[in-house]
């Protein structure tokens, strides 16, 4: 494969891997601001960044089970109406580092910064579908498609040099609170390169895999996508299953992601000089459910207090009961608290359907190391 035209990225970016590229901030740089800047927002890739030149030229086909394939030029997709919805993308691979400590797993390691939350525009998937004859909230298209099957242009291995693809149902591709896009636009400026320049899918409150970048087709099918990432990867197997006695048809592909958080003041290793400090971290949940609570430890689990949580900058608490929240997006929180001696903060969230995350994360060990939700943990010195 063909590295030599990776765009330029920003210095601070721990790298998982090089080629392709596999990047996340520090943990420190991630819950700096509410919207993640392009810059510090982590970069997942299976393949070279694809190089599309000429702008005039592109378009995405929009075909399959369709009456009458169309072509999206950006004219087109620029002129349907655009939306802005900040969503947090995150990673299913986020935290396996932390998973693979335990029982060695197969994939990229990751601290606690694959995901990031941003303000995506574009035009939205259910508009786009009405232009081929599908109407909103339809489960079956009167050809008999069932699922959005989304083709990018890049090439990756797993595929044996193929695009890499994901499908999602119908269903959610039509309905237009699902908030599944077409975006151009990334926190209000032209999507990068290595975010999917041109065009990319979101998927709100859906694993990272499923929002495919630099689209190139649009395929409606009656199954979902037999690809790679959906059918031999990205799928959550129980802790007995290893490399052995794998049957990937057992499981579906994974879609909403679970209740997460993660504190992010302090990496495992630190050192604390003072006894008052600023525990803060975020929280996020899948399937636009919003987090309902945040819960601190500084005692290893013993007791528990609860965490502040906001969006949009600093000022408008969740807790407040007119507060409308982006509920696709993360909430920061945050916890003054006196540190004893050699603490070991806990931090988990409970989401709007009281899901909460498991205890331990030998509980929900997998071959592949996806969905590491468990209760995130940091041990911290106090300085002598
Ligand atoms: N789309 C394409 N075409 N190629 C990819 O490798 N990676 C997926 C998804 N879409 C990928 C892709 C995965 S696994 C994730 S988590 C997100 O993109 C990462 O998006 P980001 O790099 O913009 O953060
Ligand atoms: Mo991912």
């Amino acid at each position: 494969s063909d590295y030599s035209q990776e765009p330029p990225r920003h210095p601070s970016l721990r790298i998982n891997a090089k080629e392709p590229f596999n990047a996340e901030p520090t943990r420190g740089a991630l819950v700096a601001s509410y919207i993640t800047p392009v810059d510090f927002f982590y970069k997942r890739n299976h393949g070279p960044i694809p190089v599309v030149e000429d702008l005039e030229r592109y378009s995405v086909s929009l075909g399959g089970l369709v009456e009458k394939p169309v072509e999206l030029s950006m004219d087109v997709l620029r002129k349907l109406p655009k939306y802005n919805v900040t969503a947090t993308l995150q990673c299913a691979g986020n935290r396996r580092t932390a998973m693979s400590k335990t029982r060695t797993v197969k994939g990229v390691g990751w601290d606690v910064a694959a995901l990031g939350n941003a303000t995506w525009g574009g035009a939205k998937l259910s508009d786009v579908l009405e232009l081929v004859g599908i109407p909103k909230l339809s489960s079956i298209s009167s050809l008999g498609g069932k699922h959005v099957e989304f083709i990018s242009v890049d090439k990756c291995k797993e595929e044996n040099g193929g695009p890499y693809k994901a499908s999602i149902p119908l269903r959610q591709a039509t309905n237009p609170d699902a908030d599944v896009l077409l975006a151009y636009e990334m926190n209000g400026e032209v999507l990068n390169r290595d975010h999917g320049y041109p065009v990319r899918v979101i998927v709100p409150g859906v694993i990272g895999a499923r929002s495919v970048k630099w689209l190139d087709r649009i395929d409606i099918i009656k199954e979902e996508c037999q690809g790679f990432f959906m059918q031999k990867d990205y799928k959550m197997f129980p802790p007995s299953v290893n490399w052995d006695n794998i049957d990937w048809s057992t499981r579906k592909p994974q879609m909403d992601f679970p209740v997460q958080c993660a504190i992010c003041s302090f990496e495992d290793v630190d050192v604390i000089n003072s006894g008052k400090v600023t525990i803060s971290g975020y929280a996020v949940s899948g399937g636009g459910r919003g987090i309902e609570r945040v819960d601190i430890s500084v005692d290893g689990g013993k007791t528990w207090m609860e965490a502040e949580r906001y969006q949009m900058g600093n000022v408008q608490y969740i807790a407040d009961d007119d507060f409308s929240s982006d509920k696709w997006a993360w909430v920061l929180f945050k916890a003054v608290v006196d540190l004893p001696d050699n603490a070991e903060i806990v931090a988990k969230a409970t989401d709007s359907a009281a899901n909460v995350q498991p205890e331990n994360v030998e509980t929900i060990w997998n071959l592949r190391g996806i969905l590491n939700t468990s209760w995130h943990r940091v041990r911290v010195r106090k300085a002598a």
